[in-house]
């Protein structure tokens, strides 16, 4: 029996579970798009291809499954880089199938080619293309495996187009061949027993959790370790609702960005306990002043993490998970009083804090947001100021509840993140919290949501500038605001030009009222609150100075 090659692709999509599409089609991919027409799962038509990778990406984040997103050759293919890359940076699980001219052509410049491969090589997992139609079912299978396994990523299948419309006699190869790839997830027991004593010899331990222990759903395993030892626990921006923010061992986030509390306890501790944390610059600061007196002990699936930017003394190659379990009944109680006593002291003496005013602050409402809406909302963010805002203000309990881009720091992400998060949980509640630069990015994926009835909410920070990029000329260029200022649409009216609800406040009175309405509503929903436009992200640790030297927002 033979069977066309766009069929063997969408079969082996199922075997794989996959139960929705993000994408957008064109010629080289109309055999598989035929081949789409009637296949068990949904699939969603986006409206620009970088809001596919996006939504995958927001689909992986908020289920652990990987998320799957197809487009045409050539600019379909161009458009999805910045999602792959997005996914890449922070690990994200996503297998993206492109379409590519035919296999002769390939190489002459023909109609919407694109060297594919080539062009993500660098921020993929891994990638293929696909040339013979004998070899597809397990390619799709070895990009499943590749994606979900070891440090997760996405990986890219490039399928020309005369492979999806041949036939193939008799069944697919679908044996995964990957002798090289062999990831490490369990820790080597020695390694382990010197983590363990390593923490419980600590009288200044800090816990340093990454985005690994949400993408190894080891939060369970994490808290059960830093209530048995004792220690005090910070997060990074990828780390947060790994560990319930609001535990009474919780310092919050580190970094350029962190609490004082996280930043003065780690310059202080005696041993840096990082698990599934890549030591990113945004959370280091100036490296040779990081934590100066610590040991460092770093669990991490990816061998090449370790020891990259920061020097690692006991270093466990494993899965977060995995190596939590083995570790724990090592790990003895810890009292460290006067550990305790310090970081309740720099807590007390430097809470997070803003200015009042007569206009509406952004920190005010991301707070009353959190009051109001139910623990297991899905939070995505943009990037600027409303990144790390939410990150400061809104405390996030449990882990996939907070979906953001971290390491490539992608304007654009949220809103598409946030459509993908929806169509894996249609019951709950899903909110972008934007700025009014990032959400003109991918403003287009209103129809998406629109059409698809995702019922995503948008809460628009509107500062009427690219507020970060604002709030460093101010600090750092003398307040030459070059060209950060933005004239925007009616964000009320735009909304409703596509057929979704549109609110807009500007008195702090109106504010409760407004969220309400929000998050009442059935459909999507975008609310324009239109805030004080010179407000600052503080505290900030000046680029390339030591994480205790944060200025701005100190009592
Ligand atoms: C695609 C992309 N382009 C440029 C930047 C650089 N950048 C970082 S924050 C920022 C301003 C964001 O403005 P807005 O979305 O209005 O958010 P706000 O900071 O005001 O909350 C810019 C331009 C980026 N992160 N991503």
């Amino acid at each position: 029996m033979a069977t066309k090659g766009s069929r063997i692709l969408v079969e082996t999509l199922v075997e794989e579970g996959t139960e929705v599409i993000f994408g957008y089609p064109g010629g080289a991919v109309l055999p598989l798009f035929d081949a789409l027409y009637d296949a068990p799962m949904r699939f969603v038509l986006v409206r620009h291809e970088q809001a596919a990778a996006h939504a995958a990406d927001g689909y992986a984040r908020a289920t652990g499954r990987v998320g799957v997103c197809i487009a045409t050759s050539g600019p379909g293919a161009t458009n999805l880089t910045t999602g792959i890359a997005t996914a890449n940076m922070d690990s994200i699980p996503l297998v993206a199938i492109t379409g590519q001219v035919r296999t002769h052509l390939i190489g002459n410049d023909a109609f919407q080619e694109a060297d594919t491969t080539g062009i993500t090589r660098s921020i993929t997992k891994h990638n293929y293309l696909v040339k013979d139609i004998r070899d597809l079912a397990r390619t799709i299978k070895e990009a499943f495996y590749i994606a979900r396994s070891g440090r997760p990523g996405p990986v890219l299948v490039d399928v020309p187009v005369d492979i999806t419309m041949a036939e193939l006699d008799g069944e697919p190869d679908k044996r995964i061949r990957l002798p090289g790839y062999k990831p490490r997830t369990e820790g080597h027991p020695r390694q382990i027993r010197l983590a363990a004593a390593a923490l419980n010899e600590a009288q200044r331990p800090v816990l340093f959790v990454g985005g690994g222990v949400i993408l190894s759903n080891a939060s369970d395993e994490l808290r059960q370790l830093a209530e048995t030892a004792n220690a005090p626990v910070t997060m990074t921006l990828m780390g947060l609702g790994a560990f319930p923010g609001d535990h009474r061992l919780s310092l919050g986030m580190l970094g350029m960005h962190g609490t004082p509390a996280a930043n003065y306890a780690v310059t202080e501790s005696d041993l840096v306990f990082a698990v599934g944390a890549r030591f990113d610059d945004r959370v280091t600061g100036r490296i040779d002043a990081f934590a100066p007196s610590a040991k460092v002990v770093h669990i991490d699936v990816d061998p090449s993490s370790i020891s990259k930017t920061v020097h690692v003394d006991i270093p466990v190659v494993g899965d977060a998970a995995q190596v939590l379990r083995e570790l724990l009944p090592q790990v003895r109680h810890g009292a460290r009083d006067a550990w305790h006593a310090q970081i309740a002291e720099w807590k007390r003496k430097h809470p997070l804090s803003y200015n009042g005013g007569d206009a509406i602050k952004p920190q005010a409402v991301i707070q009353e947001l959190c009051r109001m809406a139910p623990e297991d909302t899905i939070i995505t963010t943009e990037v600027g100021q409303n990144q790390m805002w939410t990150a400061l203000w809104y405390t996030f309990r449990k882990p996939r509840t907070l979906l953001t881009s971290g390491g490539l720091g992608t304007m654009g992400f949220g809103f598409p993140a946030a459509l993908g998060a929806q169509a894996a949980w249609p019951d709950r509640l899903v909110i972008d919290i934007a700025g009014d630069g990032s959400i003109q990015m991918n403003i287009q994926e209103l129809a998406t949501v629109v059409q698809h009835k995702l019922p995503v909410k948008v809460l628009i920070l509107n500062n009427g500038y690219l507020g970060l990029v604002r709030q460093w000329q101010e600090l750092f260029y003398k307040k030459r605001y070059s060209h950060s200022r933005m004239e925007n649409p009616d964000f009320v009216k735009v909304a409703e030009a596509y057929g979704a609800h549109g609110l807009r406040v500007t008195e702090p009175k109106e504010v409760q009222e407004a969220l309400r309405e929000m998050i009442r509503t059935e459909g999507p929903v975008f609310l324009d609150v239109v805030v004080a436009p010179e407000e600052n992200v503080f505290p900030i640790v000046p680029v390339g100075e030591a994480i205790n030297r944060m200025i701005g927002g100190l009592a």
